[in-house]
C-alpha cells in the first residue's frame, strides 16, 4: 500500500491533481472538502453544523474530519493506497492520520507540496467562483482569509512531515497537464 498527501494552499490545485493522480495510479482519493460539501448539500446534522464555518473560510473542528477520514480508510480494505487531499490541515490531524494508518500497518510515503504564487492562488479561485457556485470562492476577502488560515494553522504540518523526511516540493505553476506530469514522475519514483 502506498499513501500520499497532496498539500498546498487553497487554489494550489490539490483537488484538480488528486483526481487525475488517483485515476492514473489506482489510488483512492479522499478529499475532506468534498465530503464536507456533500454533507452541506444534503443538509445533514453535520452539514448544518459546518456550513457557516466553511462559508467564512475557517477550519471545521479536528474531531469531525479525523472521524470522517478514519471511517473512509476503514471502509476501503484491500486498496492499493490513498491520496489524501485537504487533510491533514493541522498537526493534530497529521498525528491522527498516522495513528489511523498504523493500525492498518501502513503509513504516508510522501507529502507532495504544490508551490504556487499568492497572486495565482487568488486568480484561480476568483475564476472558479464564476462556475462552481462555492460560497467560499465568491468573495476575495474570504479567499484571503482561507490563505491566512492556511498560513497560521496548516503550514506547521509541513515541519511535521519534513522531520519524517517525507516532504517533497513540486512546482505548482503552469498548466494542469504540465503539473500533472511533474507529480506523476514524483509518485512513480516512490512507488517503484
Ligand atoms: P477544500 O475543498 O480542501 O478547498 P481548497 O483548499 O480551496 O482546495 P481545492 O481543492 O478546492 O482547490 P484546488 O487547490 O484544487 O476545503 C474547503 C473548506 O472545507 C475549507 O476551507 C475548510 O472549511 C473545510 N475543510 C476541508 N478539509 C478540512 C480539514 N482537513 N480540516 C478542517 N477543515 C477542512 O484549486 C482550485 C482551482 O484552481 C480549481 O478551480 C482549478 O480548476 C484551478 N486550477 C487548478 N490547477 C490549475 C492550474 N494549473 N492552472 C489554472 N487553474 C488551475
Amino acid at each position: 500500500m502506498t499513501n500520499f498527501l497532496i498539500f498546498g494552499p487553497p487554489g494550489s490545485g490539490k483537488g484538480t491533481q488528486s483526481v487525475k493522480l488517483a485515476s492514473e495510479f489506482n489510488l483512492i482519493h479522499l478529499s475532506t472538502g468534498d465530503m464536507l460539501r456533500d454533507e452541506v448539500a444534503a443538509q445533514t446534522e453535520l452539514g448544518k453544523k459546518v456550513e457557516g464555518i466553511m462559508q467564512r473560510g475557517e477550519l471545521v473542528p479536528d474531531d469531525v474530519v479525523i472521524q470522517m477520514i478514519a471511517e473512509r480508510v476503514d471502509s476501503n480494505p484491500g486498496s492499493e493506497g490513498f491520496i489524501f487531499d485537504g487533510f491533514p490541515r493541522t498537526v493534530d490531524q497529521a498525528r491522527a492520520l498516522d495513528n489511523t494508518l498504523a493500525v492498518k500497518n501502513t503509513s504516508i510515503s510522501k507529502m507532495l507540496m504544490l508551490e504556487v504564487e499568492h497572486k495565482e492562488l487568488v486568480n484561480r479561485l476568483v475564476r472558479r467562483a464564476e462556475i462552481s457556485g462555492r460560497a467560499d470562492d465568491k468573495d476575495v476577502d474570504i479567499i484571503e482569509n482561507r490563505i491566512k488560515v492556511y498560513k497560521e494553522k496548516t503550514e506547521p504540518v509541513i515541519s511535521y512531515y519534513k522531520k519524517e523526511n517525507k516532504y517533497l516540493p513540486v512546482n505548482g505553476m503552469g498548466d494542469i497537464e504540465e503539473i500533472f506530469n511533474r507529480l506523476s514522475k514524483a509518485l512513480a519514483d516512490c512507488i517503484n
